[in-house]
């Protein structure tokens, strides 16, 4: 490759950079990766895509001397692209953990947002920016939304305007990206916003293209309600990995063989949806509980071949705990999630792993640091780490009979009881658990969860809508993000959810599976009833 193909690329081993590769390698550029403060300051053209923390990160910039040699590659006005946290670090100093110092390219200091109902923290999603003028990269964008994923940000003031190019508003208006000649930086995922965020990196990359300025239908004001697809994973009896789809979490046909329902291959069918226009993709190892997802290679290599193409978020999930193998090699559940970011993943789903640590922590009021849930957060982020809750009702006539969280119904149980309560349960629904969903996520939420996965196994696969009830008692008791899941039939279930209920977004399976109803007519009903959504 001509050195006018390459890009430099700043990976400083902290998390998975690999759906940025894998949208450079898509726009037509090979990636030489940073091994010195020389191959920064020699780059033609460089990107910088900052994950993890703050301090970590600027400890191993100061350590190995890129701190230094990026200051000077920026004040050279070299090309420069800094994405999420690459834009934090050029600021005075950040509270994340802090205060810490950063690059101090820029006035100002970085910031926790605060949370409410209205906006949940991580701010986690697609929203709209306020673009100025002469902002270049953005040029494409129009009124579109772009991929957020934080929970730290900086915010305008008189010292820093003319560096800030665009702005958010999440409570309060802060910088969407910064400009100042050739050097760019962007606190959204371009790799992870479709074709909207594929637009402002090949602005980046061949920046003497004309501009398409072109309208859109989408008028972006705010955080937009996601609509998620969900893939559930498993072998088949042929030893497979097929995309199956229960009803109540059973996934065998009902015929002589009992086999695993079959509706599609796991890579295909998560590039449809990212072409029809889903806001992220789920895969769940439905038999992660006995079969260790390491051992699974398959779905790693699921995982690598779709983040491939797909550039919206990816979430999966299954088996994520410790682990000892037959030769009794141990594994930890941080290498396992290690090892699904590494293959592409940006968010890992913690099931039944998640519950123990909850009880465990209910149990004793101390929070040893060493679930896997506080594990993966504390290296990775909250906003990495998704807890997904599997409850059944257990139906009461007196919401006293039992310790935990119950709610009086909308619709009366079998035997008319006018309560229930919400029990979580492990692998695969096999195992109730003496915790209710309520008290699971409250728990869940401090030790380190960035955002709940909410299922419901009466609702699994019925298409009778979500169970209004559970979602609402759940996302009124966090203030994380709270994905609806479980039930969706018909467009109006999602206009419901969002409407009744404070969830961020929805989840569904088997109505996409067997494409009864497309995600675009969801995204076209709820914009006539008034949500906001990305087109
Ligand atoms: O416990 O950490 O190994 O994680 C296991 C993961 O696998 C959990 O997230 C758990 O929800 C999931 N899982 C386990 N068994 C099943 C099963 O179906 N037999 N699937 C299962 C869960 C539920 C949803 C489903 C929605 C929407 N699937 O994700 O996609 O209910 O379906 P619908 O729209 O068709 O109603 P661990």
């Amino acid at each position: 490759a001509s050195g006018d193909s390459v890009v430099t690329l700043l990976d400083y081993g902290a998390g998975n950079v690999r759906s940025v590769r894998n949208a450079i390698r898509h726009l037509g550029f090979d990636i030489k990766d940073v091994q010195t403060p020389e191959d920064i300051l020699k780059a033609n053209r460089l990107i910088f895509p900052g994950v993890g923390a703050f301090a970590a990160a600027m400890d191993v910039l100061n350590k190995n001397g890129m701190a230094e040699a990026l200051c000077t590659y920026i004040e050279k006005d070299r090309p420069f692209l800094g994405i999420c946290l690459g834009l934090q670090l050029l600021f005075e100093s950040s509270e994340e953990n802090g205060p810490v110092n950063g690059l101090g390219l820029i006035p100002g200091v970085v910031g926790r947002f605060d949370s409410s109902n209205d906006f949940r923290v991580p701010h986690i999603g697609w929203n709209a920016l306020q673009i100025k003028e002469d902002s270049e990269i953005l040029d494409d964008i129009g009124n579109r939304h772009v991929y957020f994923v934080h929970s730290y940000c900086a915010t305008p003031s008189d010292a820093n305007i003319e560096w800030v190019s665009s702005t958010c508003n999440y409570g309060v208006d802060f910088i969407a990206s910064v400009r100042r000649g050739n050097a760019h930086a962007v606190q959204f995922h371009p790799e992870k916003s479709g074709d909207v965020g594929l637009s402002v990196l090949r602005r980046f990359l061949y920046p003497k293209s004309a501009t398409t300025k072109r309208p859109t239908e989408e008028k972006a004001s705010k955080l937009a309600k996601r609509v998620i697809a969900c893939l559930d994973v498993r072998a088949n009896d042929k030893g497979d990995l097929v995309v199956t789809k229960g009803d109540q979490y059973d996934v065998r046909e009902h015929t002589k063989e009992n086999e695993v329902r079959n509706l599609g291959k796991p890579v295909e069918l998560a590039g449809q949806y990212y072409k029809d226009g889903a806001d992220e993709v789920s895969f769940l190892n439905i038999t992660g509980f006995r079969d260790f997802p390491l051992g699974d290679l398959p779905m790693l290599q699921v995982l690598r071949y779709t983040s491939e193409n797909v550039f919206v978020p990816l979430t999966v999930g299954g088996g994520i705990r410790d682990f000892t193998d037959a030769n009794g090699r141990h594994y930890t559940s941080l290498e396992v999630a290690s090892e699904y970011f590494r293959s592409g993943a940006d968010k890992i789903s913690i099931g039944s792993d998640a519950v123990y640590a909850a009880e465990e922590y209910l149990r004793t009021g101390v929070k040893t640091g060493k679930s896997s849930l506080e594990q993966i957060s504390r290296i990775y982020g909250n906003q990495a780490v998704v807890v997904s809750i599997d409850p059944r009702r257990v139906y009461l006539k007196n919401p006293n009979d039992v310790e935990f969280k119950a709610v009086r119904l909308t619709n009366p149980g079998p035997n008319g009881e006018d309560y229930a309560w919400y029990q979580c349960t492990v692998n695969g629904g096999r195992e109730g658990r003496p915790i209710g969903a309520y008290e699971l996520a409250k728990a869940v939420e401090e030790l380190g969860a960035g955002e709940i996965l909410l299922n419901c196994i009466d609702c699994d696969g019925q298409g009778k809508g979500f169970d209004i009830d559970l979602v609402k008692l759940i996302s009124d008791a966090v203030s994380i993000p709270v994905i609806a899941s479980s039930g969706a039939g018909a467009v109006k279930h999602f206009s419901d959810v969002f409407t009744e209920t404070n969830a961020s977004a929805a989840l569904a399976a088997g109505i996409f599976h067997r494409k009864e109803v497309s995600i675009q007519s969801v995204k076209e009903h709820l914009l006539k009833e008034g949500i906001e959504v990305r087109i």
